[in-house]
């Protein structure tokens, strides 16, 4: 677990304890990170330079390992990942170090980078576990198949005229709608959709965009010209919904997912200034066991139905980057304002 504390701490917490270290075997050891992080994200490597494995994301196993030298990860994502200490002299110590700046807003204390994060310091007995495996699983990932139509999900920072404080002036939105507002996104159960993260944000932050109930697969990412998006389909004022399509905007080539992205995620990095394109298969009742889309009672008493879809950096989805999300059955679902096909972009 690597957390910082406070929004802008300049202090690396790792299981609890600021810049710990671990002793270790010689051998290969299996880590479990979750990025508890409030705000930034961070780009993981070994201070001696030599690369390590992810083995698993956020929804199980990869197909096989995927030996990396650095590794993005964005607060609520998760990744196992193996360092091998098996070749490492006795008393070696080892750092695991952050290479990313961290977020403008995480600058406001004077740091622009929080490099170290813990050490591992090598021991004499050798590890019962000292070779990494070439596969996982014994039959690769399915994928869940051809969109059948594509969303464009908008991810804002915008004034927010009712809340003069100290950083209440930005509200943080998605498609521009509050959190409350009842014309949310009705995905019917057994379809594949695209969804389009398209990150207008003025801020060049790194949303970390978290769908629940769902695994997805990441298609990749894509840079926009956001100012010429921003300009010619300018946003209403907050609380109308505002989703417009930034494939009109692109300034290059889609750029695949890294490798270590490609097994099941249900938190995908959404960088500043680019569409980021997942694929996402609605699951039906029977799959589930469950109908998705069944009443509950809210925590204030009243009905309610489906699940969220949220950035991770807490203060954000605490300030309206959160949206209501229903799974209908076919037969339940109303006419829906998807764009279908032209301008999507299929794989
Ligand atoms: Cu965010």
């Amino acid at each position: 677990m690597v957390k910082r504390q406070w929004q802008c701490g300049d202090v690396m917490v790792v299981n609890g304890k600021a810049w710990p270290y671990l002793d270790v075997d010689r051998g290969v050891y299996r880590f479990r990170l979750i990025s508890s992080s409030q705000l930034n994200d961070y780009r993981l490597a070994l201070s001696n330079g030599e690369p390590f494995w992810v083995i698993g994301s956020d929804g199980g196993l990869l197909d096989a390992p995927v030996m990396v030298g650095e590794l993005d990860i964005a607060p609520a994502e998760r990744y196992d990942i193996l360092i091998d200490f098996s070749r490492t002299e006795p008393g070696t110590a080892i750092d695991l170090v952050n290479t990313m700046q961290i977020s403008i807003a995480g600058q406001a204390n004077g740091a622009m980078a929080i490099r170290d994060v813990m050490r591992f310091v090598v021991g004499e007995s050798q590890a019962p576990v000292r070779t990494v495996p070439h596969t996982l699983r014994r039959s690769a990932t399915a994928v869940p198949g051809t969109p059948q139509s594509v969303r464009t999900a908008t991810l804002s920072v915008n004034a927010n005229t009712e809340n003069p404080t100290f950083l209440g002036v930005l509200g943080m939105s998605l498609n521009n709608m509050r959190f409350d507002q009842s014309d949310f996104d009705m995905p019917v159960q057994g379809t594949t959709e695209q969804w389009d993260f398209v990150n207008a944000d003025a801020t060049f932050q790194v949303h970390s965009m978290h769908v629940h109930l769902v695994q997805f697969k990441v298609l990749g990412r894509q840079d926009f010209d956001k100012v010429r998006y921003l300009a010619e389909n300018p946003p209403p004022l907050l609380g109308t919904r505002w989703t417009p399509s930034a494939d009109e905007y692109t300034t290059n080539s889609p750029e695949p997912p890294a490798p270590y992205e490609s097994g099941w995620k249900d938190t995908v990095r959404c960088p500043p200034n680019q569409i980021t394109r997942i694929l996402v298969r609605w699951p039906t009742a029977d799959e589930l066991g469950f109908d998705p889309d069944a009443e509950f009672t809210g925590p204030d008493g009243a009905a309610a139905q489906g699940y969220v879809w949220h950035c991770h950096l807490t203060d954000h989805e605490d300030n309206e980057m959160m949206q209501r999300l229903r799974v209908v059955s076919a037969e339940g679902a109303a006419p829906s304002s998807v764009t279908h096909g032209a301008g999507g972009h299929h794989h």
